[in-house]
């Protein structure tokens, strides 16, 4: 496969599809690691594959393995996915893998980024990173994709497209000095024009609370029609996520996409607030360069990290008394697909949720 570091998808006529653009298929990584994922990553391993489970009645879902787990991840997941042997860090698959850009053709190519595990040395949640650091190409050896190669940091999460010109970012991700030092905002927009194949960029604060990817977008805000914005929401105002999601609010409202539409918003009421129980901290094995867990820590729990699939929306369960609520903006949002539900706690200990456990694969024409 070959690999393009100086010419941009744009200037070759390709670009980032929407999430609710068909797919050919989905993929995840299957967790592991103790120092992350509670009591042996048994309990979310639990989860990735109920998620895994309910994407698959839309697409092909492939898992990323290690050799070690193979024998275990396959006795676990249904037959219907398909298991890949790829070593990674962690199981983060929105992040570390491929971002796949289409063009009028209905080619494909995969897009590369640099990855330093949310921040590197100056707050990235651990080390070493290299395996992450490799897994796009390998998804796209096995997708058999070309592969753009861009110099400079960027993560799945932290994007959000509505395919039709139209990007949503967060300031506080793209440009912590942790990711791309000295790299402006202007900068950033001629660099995602030109690898995303967008022409505006809409960018919004903070991410949300206590987010431990330096507030990727995926977790606050995401397109579920050209037009229209699903909003993480609280109206505590109390609750330190209030004024980033008034801040947000305020944003959207006076932006107008690509097309010159003011964006139509669908509030999604938050999670509890959740945070990390005594128990669920001892579970987690310390380890001397990752992140710790600390019981009591406030989750960044958002229902806005669901994924998109052909025929459903798989959103997360967190809290009994608001999922309810959050199905039925989905259900309203997407009328052509099912609404499926997965607990996702799980997942969410682990510092994210569906949406950056899953990378789709666009299908082209
Ligand atoms: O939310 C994501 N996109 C990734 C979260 C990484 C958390 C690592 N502990």
């Amino acid at each position: 496969m070959t690999v393009t570091r100086h010419v941009s998808p744009a200037r070759q006529g390709f670009r980032m599809p929407a999430e609710y653009s068909r797919h050919a298929g989905c993929w995840m990584l299957w967790p592991e690691r103790p120092d992350n994922w509670r009591l042996g990553a048994k309990p979310a391993q639990a989860a990735f594959t109920a998620v895994a489970t309910a994407i698959s009645a839309s697409e092909t879902v492939r898992v990323g393995v290690s050799a070690r787990q193979y024998a275990n991840a396959r006795a676990q997941l249904p037959a219907a996915v398909r298991l890949v042997e790829i070593s990674s860090n962690d199981a983060w698959m929105r992040d570390v893998g491929p971002t796949i850009v289409v063009d009028d053709k209905g080619r494909r190519r995969g897009i590369d980024w640099h990855f330093n595990a949310w921040g590197g040395l100056q707050g990235g949640l651990y080390f070493p990173w290299d395996l992450d650091a490799a897994v796009a190409q390998k998804v796209c050896e096995v997708e058999g994709l070309d592969r753009y190669r861009p110099d400079f940091i960027l993560e799945g999460g932290a994007i959000h497209v509505d395919g039709q010109g139209t990007l949503l970012v967060t300031e506080q991700c793209l440009l912590n000095p942790n990711r791309n030092p000295g790299m402006s905002r202007e900068g950033y927009e001629a660099q995602l024009r030109a690898w995303l194949g967008v022409e505006t960029v809409v960018w919004l604060g903070e991410g949300v609370f206590m987010d431990e990817t330096d507030g990727h977008v995926d977790n606050l805000a995401c397109f579920t029609a050209p037009g229209e914005v699903a909003l993480t929401w609280t109206e505590d105002r109390r609750d330190p996520m209030y004024p980033i999601v008034r801040d947000a609010e305020a944003r959207l409202r006076a932006a107008c996409d690509a097309r010159g539409r003011k964006f139509k918003l669908h509030k999604m009421v938050q999670p509890g607030p959740l945070h990390m129980t005594a128990e669920e901290a001892r579970g987690v094995d310390a380890c001397a360069d990752t992140k710790p867990r600390q019981a009591g820590e406030r989750l960044a729990a958002s229902y806005v990290n669901f994924y998109i699939a052909n025929r459903h929306v798989v959103m997360p369960l967190l809290d009994a008394k608001r999922d309810a609520g959050a199905a039925a903006v989905l259900k309203r949002c997407f009328p052509t697909r099912t609404v499926v539900g997965v607990p996702a706690r799980e997942i969410l200990l682990g510092g994210g949720n569906i949406h950056c456990i899953t990378q789709q694969v666009p299908a082209g024409k």
